[in-house]
């Protein structure tokens, strides 16, 4: 039977979707995972009642959290990205040819399966250059060393576990997992949600301490709260913004902007464009 699920960012105000029915519910030894079959958003996924993705406005998220730090990189080839089980950084980081390994370091398997079951045109699982490592992304970084070129922070919300995927120590340790070179993506939550200042004001304090170049961009996500969503953005030297960047991206993209349907050469530069109520939280 139809009905209406709700995901509630202050008191009783908050997103409702309409649902035809319940495809996926598990609850695992780590967080309760969900697919539900939209009216209008095609497929939903939701970790602990908080929206993941859906199948129709996932392209936006994928895209930023992948095309700003891979554009930015001057030769991005190993690439690790903590959490994101549903597949869509992964397909979105695949895309540039100079990749050549993507580690993907998701702590809980149902949701690459729900993923696959579900949404099976999100992810990109049979790709060569992927490897789904089954651990705890927290205590992944405390290993490799200096391995990677591009890592890209797609977790869940500041809830639970992953809090600590929002505090300096978990970005020292991914700082010392880049090479010299190395750049950093973290989804940061919502600007105009109070309760996440906290959060957004925290990485960026962390990366600000830690590489050359931090900064916040935004992007437009609807079934997320309130729509407006932030990332944090670290460099160990190449600015996102610089002329070399920017010419990378006009020479590089057309080999595959046509299966782009947000990213391109204004939208990475208008990223990083912050209204001033989102320097202020960062100031
Ligand atoms: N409230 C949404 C927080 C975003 C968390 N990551 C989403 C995973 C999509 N790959």
């Amino acid at each position: 039977m139809p009905f209406q699920y709700n995901e509630f960012y202050n008191e009783k105000t908050g997103l409702t979707v309409g649902i035809n029915k319940q495809l996926f519910h598990e609850k695992t030894p780590f967080q309760t995972v969900e697919v539900f079959e939209t009216d209008t958003w095609g497929n939903l996924m939701t970790i602990d009642g908080m929206v993941m993705l859906s199948e129709k406005d996932e392209f936006v998220y994928h895209e930023m959290m992948s095309h700003p730090a891979l554009f930015t990189h001057p030769n991005p080839v190993d690439v690790l990205i903590i959490g994101g089980g549903d597949g869509g950084t992964a397909r979105e980081v695949m895309k540039h040819p100079s990749v050549k390994r993507v580690d993907m370091v998701e702590i809980d398997e149902a949701v690459v399966r729900a993923s696959k079951l579900h949404m099976p045109e999100v992810g990109d699982f049979d790709n060569p250059k992927l490897n789904v490592l089954y651990e705890n992304g927290l205590t992944f970084v405390d290993g490799p060393e200096k391995e990677y070129d591009v890592i890209i922070i797609d977790g869940s919300d500041p809830v639970g576990p992953a809090v600590d995927l929002f505090k300096k120590e978990f970005y020292e340790k991914c700082h010392r997992c880049l090479k010299d070179d190395g750049v950093l993506v973290s989804q940061t939550e919502s600007p105009f949600v109070a309760d996440y200042h906290k959060s957004i004001r925290s990485v960026h304090k962390a990366i600000s301490e830690l590489f050359p170049v931090a900064k916040l961009f935004l992007t437009f996500i609807p079934l997320y709260p309130t729509g407006m969503w932030s990332m944090a953005f670290a460099s160990k030297q190449v600015d996102p913004l610089s002329d070399e960047v920017l010419e990378k991206i006009v020479e590089k993209l057309p080999a595959f902007e046509s299966t782009l349907k947000y990213y391109n050469k204004d939208m990475h530069s208008g990223a990083f464009a912050l209204p001033n109520f989102v320097k202020e939280i960062i100031r």
